[in-house]
């Protein structure tokens, strides 16, 4: 893992995007990300076991995978969004990019690669792509139903009451 600043250039959004400005995992954590490095999948299921996340499934985004629409889905993965419940992520193999907005609104750019483990808190605004190899499989957990409708940004989106929880508990 490695977090940074996205540089905010123009350029596909699979290209790295790297400031050269690093965050700790601290300053994650201050704005509800927490990432953990998992080498064997019993700390997996600890996890899981202590948030309740009861369920899971594997996606590889990939052209192989996919097909014709690979292209079309990492776009809409791109798009800025929120969910109304955590979003949580273990890389089994290849790598990718999580995207999430600071307390500045700013973009910080985090490189997951295999047996990486992310949560995204639910209301933080985010995207994900892949990166240049287009090739990432990822476990996800859920609680019961997954709740992965993204929500895009927009002005109405900030009275969400899940928006509101994030921003009382990390941005005020
Ligand atoms: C998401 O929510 O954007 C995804 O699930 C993308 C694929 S998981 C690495
Ligand atoms: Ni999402």
């Amino acid at each position: 893992m490695r977090a940074y600043w996205y540089d905010n250039l123009e350029g596909d959004q699979r290209l790295p995007h790297d400031s050269g400005r690093d965050l700790t995992t601290s300053e994650l954590e201050r704005l509800g990300v927490l990432y953990y490095r998992l080498p064997e999948v019993e700390g997996v299921d600890k996890l899981a076991a202590e948030r309740g996340y009861k369920n899971r499934d594997q996606i590889t985004v990939s052209p192989e995978k996919m097909g014709d629409v690979y292209e079309e889905k990492v776009k809409s993965f791109f798009h800025e969004h929120l969910h109304e419940d955590e979003e949580i992520r273990y890389i089994r193999d290849g790598k990718g990019y999580f995207d999430v907005r600071s307390r500045d609104d700013e973009w910080v750019r985090i490189q997951l690669e295999k047996d990486d483990l992310i949560v995204l808190p639910a209301g933080i605004y985010h995207r994900f792509t892949t990166d240049a190899d287009n090739y990432i499989q990822a476990m996800r957990l859920f609680k019961d139903e997954p709740k992965w409708t993204p929500l895009n940004r927009s002005n109405e989106l900030n009275s969400n009451q899940y928006r509101q929880s994030y921003v009382s508990e990390f941005l005020s």
